[in-house]
């Protein structure tokens, strides 16, 4: 047995010099070492010797076992390391070559006329306020003053998510407001950017989906006059100081009185122009006093409070800002067109 051995240590580190790559290795380990290894089959022999040859055989067994175990390894660091040179030898690498370029994005015209809006009026002390685009009616409809029987409220006019006609997608951000009274005592001057939809058909100046910024103010004694004040203070930032507002009577459930502000058109000046169709106004919001039920349904005192609210189509604005005649261009996602936006 002792003969064996020494024969065995002798070819285990003799054909391991012979081995090419670190598969080759593996098999050789396995083949003396492994369970059913040319070593371990000796070692299950021993039990047949005597009690005095047991462990000179038992120390010799291991010394062979440890000595091709290290010469394993070694021979493993070997061939890894001239697996990595050759590897190294052929990988040709350009250090000088140059670099991929990576087109910096650039922000899309609804995103920048967002923005700005968000600027102007995070400078006149509101807050920006989020919510879900998937809503309860009782919030973009009941708590809004809009009956059951209103004309929005039609499945051909609203996305419906349950048939129960209890949840649908916004077709306002006046719910985000709504959300916000119940959580918040006033003073309230908030904004509410964000996607709204309605079931219109695609053209030029129609979307399913579409944006708005509305706002909303409530304290002790706000007035017409403040609505007028902050909705001018707006369209200066806008469209320059010196534009001429015209407000004029309207109807909205959730405001009383409402009014739709326009603003001299942008183009003209006022004289009549193809942007203003002639008019020399150019229909920019709606707005309004919060209706009382409004404010009390939220459990606000419309006795001690009052407030006004304003609504605008931002994608209406971002169009007449970039004299964009198609409101499809906005959603196409066509480069040609978005690369002209800085
Ligand atoms: C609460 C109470 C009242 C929001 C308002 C409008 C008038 C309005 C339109 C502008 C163009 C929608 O995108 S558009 O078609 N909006 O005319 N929106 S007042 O009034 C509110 C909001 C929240 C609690």
């Amino acid at each position: 047995m002792k003969d064996t051995l020494e024969a065995l240590r002798q070819s285990a580190l003799g054909e391991l010099t012979e081995t090419r790559d670190t598969r080759e290795l593996e098999g050789l380990r396995v083949d003396y070492l492994g369970k059913k290894g040319k070593i371990t089959t000796i070692l299950k022999q021993m039990g047949s010797l005597g009690a005095e040859e047991r462990p000179v055989i038992g120390a010799l067994a291991n010394s062979v076992r440890a000595d091709i175990e290290n010469a394993l390894e070694a021979r493993r660091s070997e061939l890894e390391a001239a697996a990595l040179t050759q590897r190294l030898l052929h990988e040709k690498l350009d250090v000088t070559a140059p670099g991929k370029k990576i087109e910096p994005g650039r922000r899309h015209p609804m995103s920048i006329v967002l923005d700005e809006a968000r600027d102007i009026f995070i400078s006149m002390g509101f807050t920006i306020a989020e919510g879900p685009e998937v809503e309860l009616s009782l919030y973009d409809f009941d708590k809004l003053n809009i009956p059951p029987n209103h004309i929005v409220r039609e499945w051909s006019d609203t996305f419906y998510i349950t048939q129960d006609e209890a949840v649908h997608l916004r077709c306002q951000t006046s719910p985000v407001q709504v959300r916000y009274m119940e959580t918040h005592r006033p003073p309230i001057r908030i904004i509410s950017p964000g996607r709204v939809y309605r079931r219109d058909e695609v053209d030029a100046s129609h979307s399913p989906m579409f944006h708005q910024i509305e706002g909303l103010v409530v304290d002790r004694g706000i007035t017409l006059g403040d609505l007028k004040g902050t909705l001018n203070a707006l369209v200066g930032r806008i469209y320059g100081a010196d534009t001429k507002t015209r407000f004029r009577p309207h109807h909205f459930p959730f405001t009383e009185p409402s009014c739709e502000v326009d603003v001299q058109c942008v183009s003209c000046g006022g004289a009549g122009c193809r942007v203003c169709k002639g008019e020399g106004w150019l229909e920019l919001l709606g707005a309004g006093m919060v209706h009382p039920k409004v404010l009390a349904g939220v459990g606000i005192d419309p006795d001690v409070y009052s407030g006004f609210a304003f609504g605008i189509g931002a994608d209406r604005m971002t169009m007449l800002r970039y004299d964009i005649d198609d409101l499809r261009l906005l959603f196409e996602n066509d480069l040609r067109f978005l690369r002209q936006f800085a």
